[in-house]
C-alpha cells in the first residue's frame, strides 16, 4: 500500500465529510493539501472561519492567476501568508482548481436555522426593567473601553480613567469589525466571522442574547433609533435584519439581482441622519441604501435603494452630513465621491494603491475639513480637502498602514504601518502642519497597531498585537508612555463616548 494511502486513511474523517458535502473524488489530493495548509483559517469544509469561504461563488472577482499569486505571495492587509516556500507551483495550481470547484451542495442558512440558533440568555434585560438600572461598577460608563482580544477570543471591559480591567468574558471565535453601541452606550453588539451576533449589557456586564445569522459574516450596524441590527454576510449572500431588543430575526434580505446573480456584502454602516443603513457590495457595482424609518416586518419593508456605481466599492467613508461617500475599489485606480441623494458620482479622488477609507478620519485644518486615509498597499497617508476633493498632501510613511486615529482635543493624528516590514513603528502626525512629528517604536520587533483615545482625548491607547501582547497608554499631548496593561493580542479598542458621539477621530 502506498504512503499516500496510509496518509489518506489517517484523514478518513475529513474525507467522509468531504464525500458527504459532495467534493468530487478526483480532488482528494488537493483536498488533503487544503486540509494541511488552508483549513485552519478557511474551514475544513471551505466555508470560512477566520479567513473567508473559498467557493467559486465568492471568488467571482478573482482570476485563477490572481488566486495562485495570492497563495504564493500572500495577501497584503490580511492574515493570508505566502506559501511559495512551502508549496510547489503544481501544488498551488491544484489548490486553485480545488477552491474553484463548486461544492455539490452549499449548506443553506435559512430562516429555520437562524431561528433555531437564537437564544435569549437574560430575558429580564430585554423586557424594559434594564433601562432604569445603573452600572454594577463605579467607573464612568461613558469612558469605558471594550478591548477585543483575538489571542484567546475574549473581550475586556476597561475603565478609561484608571485603566483597570473591570470584567473579561469569552467571545465567539474571531470577532471582526467594530462592536456597535446603542445610542446611550448601554448595550453593544458584536459579530464574529463565523456568523454569530451577540448583544451585551454594558451596565450589568452580561450577555443578553445571541443568534447565528450566517456561515461567514463581515460586520454589523445598529440603526440610529436603536431598533434594528443589520448584518452583512459573505456566505450566504444576504443581509439579516434583527430586532435590536432581543436579536429576533425580522427579515432575510437576499442580495440578488433580477438575473439571479448574487453578491457578497463587504460591510454595512448606519447613516443616522438619513435613517438608513448603507451597504457596500463586493460583487455588484452598486451601493444599497436600506431605509429603516417605516415599519419593517417579516413580510413588509425595508425600502431599499440600489445606487449604480462606476466601479466596485470595497471601502468607503461618509462625510459628516452623510450626503456623500468617498469610496474606492481595491484595484489601485482612483477613488470616487458619490452623492447618496443625487445618486451619482460627483468627483474623482486622487487615490492609488489600496486606500483604507474605512479607517479614515477628519479634522479641521485652516478653513476646511480634511480627510486623511492610510493605504494598505502604499507607504502613504493621503490628506484630502473635503471642500473640493483635492489631495493636499501625500505623507510618506515607513510602510502601508491599517488604522488611523485622533480626537477633537488632540493636536495629533496617529497611524500604524504594520502591513509592511516596519510593523513595530507608529507615526504621530501634527494636525496643524500635516507633518510626521514623531515615530514611536513601542515594543521593538512586535506588531503595533490601532489607537483609541480616552473620552477626553488626554490619553491614546495603543495595541501590541502579540499573543502575549499589551496595551500601551500614552499621554496624548507629551507623547510620553504612562502605563502598560498585558492583553492577549488586543486587536481593537472601542471607547463608548467617542463611538456614540461619532468623534471625527475614530471609526463609527
Ligand atoms: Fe478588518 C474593521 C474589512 C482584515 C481587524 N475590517 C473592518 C471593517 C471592514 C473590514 C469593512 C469595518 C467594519 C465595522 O466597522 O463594523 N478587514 C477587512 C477586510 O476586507 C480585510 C482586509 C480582509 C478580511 O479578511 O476581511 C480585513 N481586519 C482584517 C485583519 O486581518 C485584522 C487586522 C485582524 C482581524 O481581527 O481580522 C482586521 N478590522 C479589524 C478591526 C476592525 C476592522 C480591529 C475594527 C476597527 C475599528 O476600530 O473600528
Amino acid at each position: 500500500m502506498s504512503g499516500r494511502y496510509v496518509l489518506l486513511n489517517s484523514k478518513s474523517l475529513f474525507f467522509l465529510l468531504a464525500a458527504s458535502i459532495g467534493i468530487p473524488a478526483y480532488s482528494q489530493v488537493e483536498a488533503e493539501l487544503f486540509q494541511t495548509h488552508c483549513a485552519v483559517c478557511h474551514g475544513s469544509d471551505r466555508l470560512g472561519v477566520s479567513g473567508p469561504a473559498l467557493l467559486p461563488e465568492n471568488l467571482r472577482r478573482v482570476r485563477k492567476k490572481q488566486a495562485a499569486s495570492s497563495i504564493a505571495n500572500g495577501l497584503p492587509a490580511t492574515q493570508m501568508p505566502a506559501f511559495s516556500g512551502v508549496l510547489q507551483p503544481e501544488e498551488i495550481a491544484s489548490l486553485v482548481e480545488f477552491i474553484y470547484t463548486p461544492l455539490a451542495k452549499t449548506p443553506a442558512w435559512d430562516e429555520q436555522t437562524i431561528r433555531r440558533s437564537h437564544r435569549v440568555l437574560n430575558p429580564e434585560l430585554v423586557e424594559g426593567t434594564a433601562k432604569s438600572s445603573r452600572p454594577v461598577y463605579e467607573a464612568d460608563p461613558l469612558n469605558v473601553f471594550l478591548v477585543v482580544e483575538a489571542g484567546d477570543h475574549h473581550v475586556s471591559v476597561l475603565d478609561g480613567d484608571t485603566f483597570e480591567t473591570i470584567h473579561r468574558f469569552k467571545s465567539h471565535y474571531a470577532l471582526h469589525g467594530g462592536p456597535k453601541y446603542t445610542s446611550d452606550g448601554r448595550f453593544v453588539y458584536f459579530a464574529s466571522r463565523d456568523g454569530w451576533v451577540t448583544k451585551y449589557d454594558m451596565y450589568r456586564l452580561e450577555i443578553v442574547a445571541e443568534t447565528r445569522v450566517a456561515i461567514n459574516t463581515r460586520n454589523l450596524a445598529v440603526s440610529g433609533d436603536d431598533r434594528y441590527v443589520l448584518v452583512g454576510n459573505y456566505l450566504p449572500h444576504t443581509m439579516i435584519m434583527l430586532d435590536a431588543t432581543d436579536l429576533n430575526l425580522i427579515r432575510i434580505i437576499p442580495v440578488t439581482d433580477q438575473q439571479g446573480h448574487s453578491s457578497r456584502v463587504s460591510a454595512v454602516y448606519t447613516a443616522e441622519p438619513r435613517q438608513s443603513f448603507i451597504a457596500a457590495l463586493k460583487d455588484f457595482e452598486e451601493v444599497w441604501e436600506v431605509h429603516y424609518s417605516g415599519q419593517i416586518s417579516k413580510i413588509g419593508g425595508p425600502v431599499i435603494d440600489r445606487i449604480k456605481l462606476d466601479d466596485y466599492l470595497d471601502d468607503f467613508f461618509f462625510d459628516s452630513a452623510y450626503e456623500n461617500i468617498m469610496g474606492a475599489a481595491r484595484n489601485a485606480k482612483n477613488g470616487q465621491v458619490f452623492n447618496l441623494t443625487e445618486k451619482r458620482k460627483v468627483a474623482d479622488l486622487d487615490l492609488t494603491g489600496m486606500p483604507h477609507l474605512g479607517s479614515g478620519i477628519t479634522w479641521v485644518y485652516n478653513d476646511t475639513v480634511v480627510l486623511a486615509t492610510p493605504n494598505l498597499q502604499e507607504n502613504t497617508v493621503t490628506i484630502i480637502d473635503t471642500n473640493n476633493w483635492k489631495t493636499i498632501k501625500k505623507l510618506e510613511t515607513l510602510g502601508p498602514g491599517f488604522f488611523m486615529r485622533s480626537h477633537e482635543n488632540s493636536p495629533y493624528a496617529w497611524v500604524d504601518v504594520f502591513v509592511g516590514p516596519n510593523k513595530d513603528v507608529m507615526h504621530v502626525i501634527d494636525k496643524a502642519t500635516l507633518e510626521i512629528v514623531r515615530t514611536l517604536k513601542p515594543a521593538p520587533g512586535k506588531t503595533s497597531g490601532h489607537i483609541e483615545f480616552t473620552r477626553d482625548g488626554r490619553f491614546a491607547v495603543l495595541s501590541i498585537w502579540e499573543m502575549d501582547g499589551e496595551l500601551i497608554v500614552y499621554d496624548a499631548k507629551t507623547l510620553e508612555e504612562t502605563r502598560r496593561i498585558p492583553m492577549k493580542k488586543p486587536v481593537g479598542k472601542y471607547n463608548v463616548y467617542n463611538k456614540i458621539t461619532r468623534s471625527s477621530g475614530t471609526s463609527h
